[in-house]
């Protein structure tokens, strides 16, 4: 059972393309010679590149709204791995999984862990909701949840994000994310100061769960669903509460996130020279929160992010480390042809990133000469890598284009026979 989508119908797929490949790959490499830049160093770079799935991306997402359903969605956390698994096989750069509970709650986590295992695939960082009620839960978080005025709904917050940090930690992840929705929809509705000592005191308790070698991220949002006032709703909160609380605790960046126009690149750089970078939601926006699919409307935006990470890594070294993952809900897309693409935009921003000239960069700023700064970034933002990405996906058993091998081995189809049309909300709960 180790993989969804029969190898060999891969192979196919691979041997019809390859020789137009080997051709795109030879003029880019003779291209990039020319400006002194090794093809076989970036692909091998390429190989390495790893961006983890939401396990919430493999159900079609909707809006408050409306939710179409599609077809075969998974019913379970066992068929969203089954869906990540393909998406992995094919893009080879999406080995990890991250869970968000209590969507993707079992009571057999060696079962789980076993799934993933089987599929060639690891669990990423955790996810906590105390965004919404559950059925059942003693406590609601109308009002809020970490920073609730209520202390048994922040008790019963905390102990939901230690169960969290428990059920990773038994699947082998490594951290837990944290976003609350929590805020005022007026001013006046609460102490703005008071929520987030609120909120300090909690994630105090929750930092005190942390195993070892794990870490939480605090995830940081503009608004909604709390419009007046969102208590974690910018960088420097999240930096001044990842202070608060000492070293195991670090700043998550979503790109969705921030107010159109902000200079999220310039965000990824503060928190990276303070120590605070954790990871990353990759997604695109255009208004808000939008959870598009990532370099679907900025795609230079997250090459300077990208940009940055490289900068970040140079003078860092290999201590420098990010968790990063997809975030996004595909309204009118098969899911996973959504985080296919999008796996692969991330993994493309990552390797014009690597092909900067840092060295003439820093000559080009040193000497004021701003044109040409600007030109050799751009000069590597317009080059297009794409024959290196299929090139480091076929070297290491992917697909040399994803998307048409997905559709022609018609998984979907196959899946759709067992899965029947779920209508109403969607599988991540969320509408
Ligand atoms: C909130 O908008 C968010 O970005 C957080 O990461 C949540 O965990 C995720 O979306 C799913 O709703
Ligand atoms: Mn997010
Ligand atoms: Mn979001």
């Amino acid at each position: 059972m180790g993989t969804l989508i029969d190898q060999a119908l891969v192979a196919e797929h691979n041997a019809k393309l390859k020789a137009d490949l080997d051709a795109d790959y030879e003029a880019l490499a003779g291209s990039l010679s020319r400006r002194g830049v090794d093809i076989e160093t970036l692909t091998a770079q390429a190989e390495k590149f790893a961006v983890a799935l939401p396990s919430w991306g493999a159900g079609t997402g909707g809006t408050r709204f409306a939710r179409f359903p599609g077809k075969g969605e998974p019913r379970n956390v066992f068929e969203k791995l089954d869906d990540c698994a393909v998406i992995h096989q094919l893009t080879r750069a999406t080995p990890g999984v991250s869970l968000h509970f209590p969507w993707d709650k079992i009571s057999d986590t060696a079962e789980l862990r076993e799934k993933a295992r089987s599929h060639g695939l690891y669990f990423d960082l955790v996810n906590s909701n105390t965004f919404q009620d559950q059925p059942g839960q003693a406590h609601t978080y109308k009002y809020g949840s970490l920073t609730a005025q209520n202390a048994a709904a922040r008790e019963q917050a905390v102990a939901h994000n230690i169960e969290c940090i428990e059920l990773g930690r038994a699947l082998g992840s490594k951290g837990l994310t944290v976003w609350i929705g929590d805020g005022a929809n007026f001013p006046g509705q609460n102490n703005l100061r008071g929520s987030l000592e609120r909120y300090l005191d909690s994630m105090r308790a929750i930092y005190a769960a942390l195993p070892d070698d794990w870490q939480v991220y605090i995830e940081h949002k503009l608004f909604e669903p709390a419009f007046y006032a969102t208590t974690i709703a910018d960088w420097g909160t999240s930096f001044a509460c990842a202070q608060e609380l000492g070293p195991k605790a670090k700043c998550l960046v979503d790109l969705g996130h921030h107010a159109p126009n902000t200079n999220i690149e310039m965000i990824v750089a503060r928190l990276a020279q303070f120590g605070k970078l954790g990871g990353f939601h990759f997604n695109d926006s255009k208004y808000g929160d939008d959870d598009l699919d990532s370099g679907s409307i900025n795609p230079f935006q997250l090459f300077l992010v990208f940009n940055e990470l490289a900068d970040a890594a140079q003078r860092e070294g290999a201590s420098f480390k990010t968790a990063n993952m997809l975030d996004q809900s595909h309204n009118v897309t098969d899911p996973i042809e959504s985080l296919m693409s999008s796996a692969v935009e991330v993994q493309r921003a990552f390797v014009q990133a690597a092909l900067v000239d840092r060295e003439a960069l820093r000559g080009f700023q040193e000497s004021n000469d701003v044109l040409n700064a600007a030109q050799t970034l751009k000069k590597a933002f317009r080059t297009d890598v794409s024959p290196i990405l299929a090139m480091a996906r076929l070297r290491i058993g992917g697909a040399i284009d994803p998307v048409a091998a997905y559709r022609s081995a018609g998984y979907r189809e196959q899946v759709a026979v067992a899965r029947p049309a779920k209508a109403g909300a969607s599988s991540s709960g969320i509408v």
